[in-house]
């Protein structure tokens, strides 16, 4: 493969733990692509992986995510801590083209050395963008990241893969539009830990905020469990603090009552199985396509059933079967 002949996976871990940008950038293209080097990267993070708080914003189009996300690293620049990007652009398979206005907004951070900066896309990935992002967050813990702020567009199922990617999901949700009954009807008020209403220097903040506080009170919560803020934020003039000390309440509140490690637990059982499935689907593709068409020819002649086939087929892909080719993985 060719990007792997240029510098090997360790040179390329080493000098992403150095902070160096060009090596960060390099990785996660190789995420995006579904790099053949992808496991041995990721053994050699799984040391330093598990230290940053990942923050999802997420949202419907033009709510001020990326406006909201360059603000909120400002004000964790003025705090001196070394922070993450990454944009995902699910309805594309290439980055950098429908996120091209969000490295315009990022701009104001583009030459600081303390901020990594990516869109992403997850173009031929094993598992998917459930798995795309926690990769991408591991080289940015490798970098030094202690915040990973992860943006992505509020387009149906795609919000709800990221936002389970996060130790903490903020819903930005924007005066007007009928935000509220959208994010309703996207089971977006399940999977947010703040809602913050953007855009307050626009009438009809009040009543956003109101209309999601009702809905929000709606779902039964023990004391002992998060009960989700609603918040304002004017992210334009950078005004994101309410905000901030939201995600610090939250943050603290994940570690103090373990539920961020059982989080963290779930994750990885997801994001392991996700792995295997998709080696199961490729192996199906793959080795065992010859035997697929032959056990649907079997089965449209009416000498076996779908029942009996698939269980032939898996004793296949386990290889007690008889034809089963060996890919040598
Ligand atoms: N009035 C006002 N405008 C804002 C505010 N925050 C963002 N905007 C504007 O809203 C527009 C959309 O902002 P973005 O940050 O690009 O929104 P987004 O949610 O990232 O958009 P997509 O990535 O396209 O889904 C821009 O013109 C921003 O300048 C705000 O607090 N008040
Ligand atoms: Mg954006």
């Amino acid at each position: 493969v060719a990007h792997r002949s240029e510098l090997s996976a360790q040179e390329l871990v080493s000098r992403a733990r150095k902070g160096e940008p060009r090596a960060v950038a390099r990785l996660i293209s190789w995420v995006e692509d579904g790099s053949p080097a992808l496991p041995e990267v990721m053994a050699l993070l799984a040391e330093s992986s598990g230290s940053a708080h990942v923050v999802g914003l997420t949202g419907a189009p033009g709510v001020g995510k990326s406006t909201t996300t360059s603000a909120l690293v400002a004000a964790l620049r003025a705090r001196d801590v070394q922070v993450g990007v990454i944009a995902v652009d699910p309805t594309s398979p290439f980055s950098g083209g429908a996120l091209l206005g969000d490295r315009i907004r990022m701009q104001e951070h583009a030459t600081d050395p303390g901020v990594f900066i990516r869109s992403m896309a997850s173009r031929g990935h094993l598992g998917g963008l459930s798995a795309t992002t926690p990769q991408a967050v591991r080289i940015l813990e490798a970098a030094g990241c202690a915040v990973v702020l992860v943006e992505t567009v509020g387009v149906g199922q795609s919000e709800v893969e990221v936002a389970a990617a996060a130790d903490t999901t903020v819903v930005l949700l924007a005066p007007g539009m009928g935000d509220g009954i959208q994010a309703a009807k996207a089971g977006i008020l399940e999977v947010g830990d703040i809602f913050c209403v953007n855009k307050a220097d626009r009438d009809g903040a009040d009543a956003t905020a109101r209309e999601v506080r009702n809905m929000l009170s709606l779902a039964e919560r023990t004391p002992a469990q998060w009960h989700p803020p609603v918040v304002r934020s004017v992210a334009s003039r950078g005004d994101v603090g309410e905000l901030l000390t939201s995600i610090d309440e939250h943050r603290l509140w994940l570690v103090e009552s373990g539920a961020g490690e059982l989080g963290r637990q779930r994750r990885a059982a997801e994001e392991i199985t996700a792995i295997a499935l998709a080696h199961i689907r490729e192996r199906l593709s793959q080795a065992a396509s010859d035997t697929v068409a032959r056990l649907a020819s079997q089965v449209v002649a009416g000498e076996s059933d779908p029942y009996t086939a698939a269980a032939t087929l898996l004793s296949v892909l386990e290889g007690r079967g008889e034809g089963f080719a060996r890919d040598g993985r």
